[in-house]
């Protein structure tokens, strides 16, 4: 990714009080203005199947401009697997060093998610990320990159401060709410609506987040627009991640999710290579159905 020289420049560090009262930190210039045009350029490559094959997604039409390809689809989940832009995303300098800062020396990626949400589509139901991807020493954080102004209007993050620090993952259940996408919700914590805050971010800030961290978004409501963000998921590379299909076929205490990209550090379990399992795919929006 182009970086401007200005923008290597900028305060990298982070308040850990923060992060570990409320369980996320804002990282106001994340991303420079050329990095953002750069990822939203290459969202329309990826919706238009330029960088190789994403599950459910079609082939464009004669005469389709990129705005008309990408607002199809609500997520696309995994596009480091085939995107060289998306998989450098993962090393950004910023996030990385606020990373190391939260996690420790050694941090490893797991998971890309690259949302567009235009107008009309729907949010997510409240959620822990751990609930998805089990670490064992609770390392999981999120970086929810925001790549157009996210606001209450479009659809932004809301957060529950401080829900992170119990340690507890709460029950899930499948729901029918139109608000929200076919994910399931969490339920049964104690916490109200009214103490949930949103997180309006401009284009190029970064949302950093505990996996504990109950969150969740609503439709993007705006007339017309879209609410692009790229989420990347990381831990700690000194814990094994027993996540994923090799869960079935050996005993849980050893299995360990190997397709995996180290961004800092050293990885303890190097001698176990890499796996190459989690493929590109575009996430069900509700309105084709959810298939349960
Ligand atoms: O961006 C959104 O609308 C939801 C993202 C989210 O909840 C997540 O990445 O865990």
């Amino acid at each position: 990714m182009t970086t401007t020289p200005s923008h290597q420049d900028i305060d990298t560090s982070v308040s850990l009080d923060d992060f570990r009262r409320d369980g996320f930190v804002v990282l106001p210039d994340a991303l420079s203005p050329d990095e953002v045009a750069v990822l939203r350029d290459e969202t329309a490559r990826l919706c238009r199947g330029e960088r190789g094959p994403v599950a459910g997604i079609e082939t464009a039409r004669p005469g389709d401009t990129d705005d008309d390809v990408i607002r199809r689809y609500l997520c696309i989940h995994h596009p480091h697997k085939v995107s060289e832009t998306m998989a450098a995303a993962l090393h950004q300098r910023a996030i990385v060093s606020a990373l190391t800062q939260v996690i420790g020396p050694d941090v490893k990626a797991m998971q890309s998610m690259l949302f567009i949400k235009a107008e009309g589509k729907p949010g997510q139901a409240w959620h822990q990320d751990e609930f998805f991807i089990p670490t064992r020493d609770r390392s999981l954080t999120a970086v929810w990159i925001a790549l157009d102004d996210a606001t209450t209007e479009n659809g932004c993050l809301w957060v529950l401060p401080g829900s992170h620090r119990a340690g507890v993952i709460y029950p899930d259940r499948e729901h029918d709410d139109p608000r929200y996408d076919c994910t399931v919700e969490s339920y049964g914590f104690p916490y109200q609506e009214s103490d949930a805050v949103p997180v309006e971010l401009p284009a190029g800030a970064a949302l950093v987040f505990n996996g504990y961290l109950l969150h969740k978004s609503f439709p993007n409501t705006v007339r017309r627009g879209l609410r692009r963000a790229l989420v990347n998921h990381y831990m700690s590379a000194t814990s094994l991640l027993p996540w994923g299909e090799p869960r079935k076929d050996e005993h849980f205490a050893k299995a360990d999710y190997r397709d995996i990209v180290m961004v800092a550090g050293n990885d303890p379990y190097a001698y176990k290579g890499l796996a190459d399992v989690a493929r590109p795919g575009v996430r069900p929006d509700r309105e084709g159905g959810c298939d349960r």
